[in-house]
């Protein structure tokens, strides 16, 4: 290696897209974080940029080894893996790959609702089981999704994506949001109501906010015990957001019909009972699992390296300090990725 600045990036992401990152660094890709942990102890003082997934958690520890670092770029639009605060401090910018994942992730989370309100899983699992006995008028009945409630907690870029999508499938729009979004309540006829209201009106909830302190459990056992009896749960945001010791209760008393789970609140755990059940369809993180979505996030990684290592504003800086909700709102919506 030469006395280069040195850019770190995750070997996860696709190559193409970091060819770039070159023209201003060397780079080297690492493997997990044991390996990172290495480099930086070999060549921390040189390293200038990193690019880290979701996994990799950024606090002041690695920070703080890290003397001549100018940006922290996630791969993920989700970013409470990283300790904005300590880095604003050191002058690190941190930036994020928003917009590039709204879609992907909004029909992923479809897949889930889908799943969940039609049996998928239980019906996949009995046509192969050698069991099956033929069609039956009440085998695995589901929820009629045309006509239903679908509420989206997080009006942000991905909750108006699963929004539009729900006008497409016949639901009814309800959401909850810090900010009001009168266009999208014009457009999808959505109307915004307070956490609880939307909980007790709604057949699907589906998740779409980021994970801050104020979000953390916001889903636990008593705003379970407010869900409209028989009601699905989506969750394709942060797993921390549900307390899912509590959603197994929920689940396995009957209080919900079922539940969609993208993000573990322990990843990579699984909750055994939430696993145990048939009333379960659980995805190990796929969201923005696509490949042309996984090059599009490496491309935003990219272009924000070199653009703050060449000391330009890159294009997707993070803001620097979610607010604190509670201050602004006694009873507050997050607007997600
Ligand atoms: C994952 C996500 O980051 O963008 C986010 O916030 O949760 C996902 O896109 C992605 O799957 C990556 O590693």
């Amino acid at each position: 290696m030469s006395d280069r600045p040195l850019v770190l990036i995750d070997m996860a992401m696709p190559d193409a897209p970091l060819a770039i990152v070159s023209e201003v660094a060397e780079v080297v890709r690492y493997d997990g974080d044991a390996d990172l942990d290495r480099l930086i102890d070999l060549h921390g003082d040189r390293v200038v940029g990193l690019g880290v997934q979701l996994q990799t958690g950024i606090g002041k520890e690695r920070l703080d080894r890290l003397p001549s670092l100018v940006v922290l770029a996630n791969c993920a639009v989700g970013y409470d893996n990283i300790e904005v605060s300590a880095a604003t401090e050191r002058g690190v910018v941190v930036t994020h790959t928003p917009d590039v994942l709204t879609e992907a992730t909004a029909d992923l989370t479809w897949a889930l609702i889908l799943a969940v309100a039609r049996r998928i899983r239980e019906g996949d699992a009995l046509a192969r089981s050698g069991a099956w006995e033929g069609w039956s008028p009440t085998q695995l009945l589901g929820l009629d999704l045309s006509g239903a409630t679908l509420a989206v907690l997080g009006m942000g870029r991905i909750g108006e994506a699963v929004a539009r999508r729900g006008r497409a499938f016949g639901t009814e729009i309800v959401y909850w949001s810090r900010s009001a979004r009168p266009e999208i309540e014009r457009e999808l006829d959505a109307r915004r109501a307070e956490l609880d209201a939307a909980l007790g009106a709604a057949d699907v909830v589906s998740i779409h906010l980021p994970l801050t302190e104020e979000t953390t459990r916001l889903i636990d056992a008593d705003r379970l015990a407010r869900f409209k009896p028989g009601a699905i749960l989506v969750n394709a945001a942060r797993g921390p957001i549900v307390d899912e010791d509590a959603l197994a209760d929920a689940l396995e008393s009957g209080r919900l019909a079922g539940v969609g789970l993208d993000v573990h609140e322990n990843e990579p755990e699984i909750h055994p009972r939430l696993a145990a059940s048939e009333r379960s369809v659980l995805l190990p993180h796929l969201g923005s699992a696509t490949v042309a979505t996984r090059e599009r996030m490496a491309q935003k990684v990219a272009r924000n390296l070199v653009a703050a290592i060449r000391g330009v504003e890159p294009p997707d800086r993070v803001p620097e300090k979610r607010e604190s909700l509670a201050r602004r709102d006694p009873n507050p919506g997050t607007d997600s990725a």
